[in-house]
């Protein structure tokens, strides 16, 4: 690409674009160039090929080409059943990865790898579900409640247990339109068959179907995720850290985590820690093992161990072309196939361990989690073997890295915001602070930014601006993700960002000793925004929607975002799309999620692609809901 300038804020970026360039390495730049404009059709989410009959587009525009598939699906039909469709991908994502983690806690022993780290966590579940403790084992509790949440999964009856956490008004609101999810596996194998052909074309049906998924993968999967990584690997606090690929090392070996499931990276995480492996690593000619994380993955070991941050999705290549990392190790999600060709480039090696996601011509060590720390040891052993083979003229390591703090875990917010409580008059551990403040008009809200890059956006620049716009109007951001690794790059959540923000922000950052902008984790974290927001709501015995508070993704690109924004809307958050998804093919899908939704959950989509507007959008809004919120006093 020849305006380079153009793909990111980063001049670090830049510059290994230009080595790729001079290396005859293909990046997915010249991969966008090759693939000229998208296509019209598939863009607006016109594009059937659920059946053999098809595939079929028709016309976006009315009384203009064809109006229906051959089955006589309208462009409405069509629209909205891929929707649900991606819907029910993103659903089946997160959850997939959340069974992963139950499945683990069920292995769980005192003398085995996987221990239980956060005790306190698991037995408040374990009360939260009914299952008795006393004079129990702790892992005799671990496995009847991961028994119970495998159950989630499939079970006959009932709706899901964590609905139960929302404010009461959102649960009538849900019961009201008979979207409280019933097991996970159901409502994702509902929408495949009610968008199999001849089955629903209503799409205000599907879009309410959507919502259902949707829910199974906020309030079911992505929050299993979360609460079972922080009782197997310890809930995260506060802790330093560094973020962007100047965090790799010439001198030592350099591993890079990628993929999503902490199963995986926290046997990694110790298996670099093994003495007889640092050993190897001084033997081999390096002067230690130093890993680096990317994508959700990369959030989940830095907020448990300070792990350095290498970068976010869109630098998944560029990590490869400095020429020091030894291994790309890889499980699950947002892996690009391209990691082979460019790895193949340099003595990198990429090694899949998940029978999910075996990737054509990459080393696959599968990841056997009986012996987990045996396997990620042989893993890290590969890497340390590979350093030899190093081609010095190859290498290039960008200067650019920036500070961070990260850890913000529900738990630990209360537990910073506890540093302002009056303990004399009010109880510690709740969330009457962060209510106050926003009651007050101190900070005037608080928007949750999250999701991908897409190069149909300049990297990171939406995520970046559209912070720096909320944090200097004092709202309050957190953050998940890869959004949360922009955030961490650009200095955004180091405390010293404070400067940047308004006078009210300042002075809760001060106060609380927190930064601006808050990484909270991955993005089945996203779980945690969710609870922090309606134990809020609760405190104020208002509903997630009287709060003015905003869900953003200024640059999502995954299956998995779709999901993840029907869920904050159905749980009454507006939503902000940055990147406009496949629907504006068919206007009632469109007046559905921006408009009509909003009369039934009270939150709604808003979409444009100029961040800096969508950042006026969500202020408006804010304020707007301020002024609902004083009437409901
Ligand atoms: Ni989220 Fe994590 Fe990043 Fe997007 Fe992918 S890593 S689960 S999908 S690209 S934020
Ligand atoms: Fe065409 Fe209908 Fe088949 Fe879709 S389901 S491919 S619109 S005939």
């Amino acid at each position: 690409m020849s305006d380079t300038k153009m793909v990111s804020l980063d001049a670090m970026d830049e510059q290994l674009i230009q080595k790729a360039k001079q290396e005859g390495v293909e990046t997915m730049w010249d991969r966008k160039v090759t693939m000229k404009a998208p296509c019209g059709f598939g863009e607006k989410g016109v594009c059937c090929r659920i059946c053999a009959m098809g595939p079929c587009r028709v016309s976006p525009v009315e009384g203009k080409g064809a109006q229906r598939g051959i089955c006589g699906a309208t462009a409405d039909t069509i629209v909205a059943r891929n929707f649900a469709r991606m819907i029910a991908a993103g659903t089946a994502a997160h959850s997939d990865h959340a069974r992963e983690i139950a499945h683990v806690m069920h292995l769980a022993s005192k003398d085995g790898n996987y221990t239980i780290k956060d005790e306190k966590k698991l037995l408040r579940l374990a009360e939260e579900w009914e299952v008795k403790t006393e004079g129990k084992d702790i892992y005799d509790i671990a496995h009847e409640v991961a028994e119970i949440a495998l159950n989630e999964f499939g079970k006959p009856f009932g709706t899901l247990r964590f609905l139960e956490r929302a404010p009461e008004p959102r649960k009538k609101i849900w019961e009201k339109l008979k979207i409280k999810p019933r097991a996970i596996d159901r409502e994702i194998a509902t929408i495949m068959h009610s968008t199999h052909m001849g089955c629903t074309s209503d799409a205000e049906s599907l879009i309410h179907m959507g919502m259902r998924t949707a829910l199974a993968d906020g309030w079911g999967g992505s929050m299993i995720g979360t609460e079972f990584s922080d009782i197997l690997f310890g809930t995260p606090v506060p802790r330093e850290t560094e973020a962007n690929l100047g965090v790799l090392e010439e001198k030592q070996i350099n591993i890079l985590l990628h993929g999503h499931e902490p199963s995986l990276s926290e046997m990694i995480v110790m298996a670099s820690q093994d003495p007889e492996l640092v050993k190897l690593a001084h033997e081999v000619g390096a002067e230690g093992i130093n890993l680096a994380g990317m994508c959700c993955t990369g959030n989940e070991v830095t907020m448990r161990h300070g792990v350095k941050i290498a970068g976010n999705f869109y630098q998944q290549e560029l990590a490869v072309l400095t020429g020091v990392v030894e291994a790309v190790i890889v499980d699950v999600q947002c892996i690009f196939p391209s990691l082979t060709p460019i790895t193949d480039c340099y003595h990198t090696k990429f090694i899949t361990t998940s029978p999910k996601a075996k990737i054509t011509g990459a080393t696959h060590i599968e990841f056997n989690e009986e012996k987990a720390l045996e396997s990620a040891k042989g893993i890290v052993r590969e890497a340390i073997e590979n350093f030899k083979n190093r081609k010095q003229d190859k290498i290039f390591i960008p200067k650019t890295k920036a500070q961070a703090t990260v850890g913000y875990s529900v738990e630990a917010v209360i537990k910073q915001l506890d540093r302002v409580v009056n303990s004399q008059i009010d109880p510690l551990g709740t969330v009457k602070p962060l209510a106050d403040v926003i009651k007050a008009g101190v900070l005037r809200g608080a928007a949750g930014i999250v999701g991908c890059n897409n190069p149909k956006t300049q990297h990171d620049y939406g995520h970046i601006e559209v912070m720096k716009k909320l944090i200097a109007n004092d709202v309050i951001v957190v953050t998940t993700g890869c959004a949360a690794q922009a955030a961490a790059k650009a200095g955004l959540t180091s405390k010293d960002a404070a400067k940047l923000a308004g006078k009210g922000l300042q002075a809760v950052c001060e106060l609380v000793d927190i930064p601006p902008v808050l990484h909270m984790g991955s993005c089945v974290d996203i779980s945690r925004i969710i609870t922090l927001v309606s134990e809020t709501a609760k405190f104020m015995g208002v509903d997630n929607c009287d709060l003015p508070v905003v869900g953003v993704a200024p640059e999502w690109m995954s299956e998995k975002a779709v999901a993840i924004g029907n869920y904050v809307m159905a749980s009454g958050i507006d939503v902000f799309l940055g990147v406009l998804p496949p629907v504006t093919g068919s206007p009632e899908v469109v007046d559905l999620l921006t408009n009509r939704v909003e009369e039934m959950t009270g939150a709604k989509f808003f979409m444009d692609e100029d961040s800096l507007k969508l950042a006026d959008m969500m202020l408006v809004r804010i304020e707007e809901k301020r002024k609902n919120l004083e009437k409901l006093g």
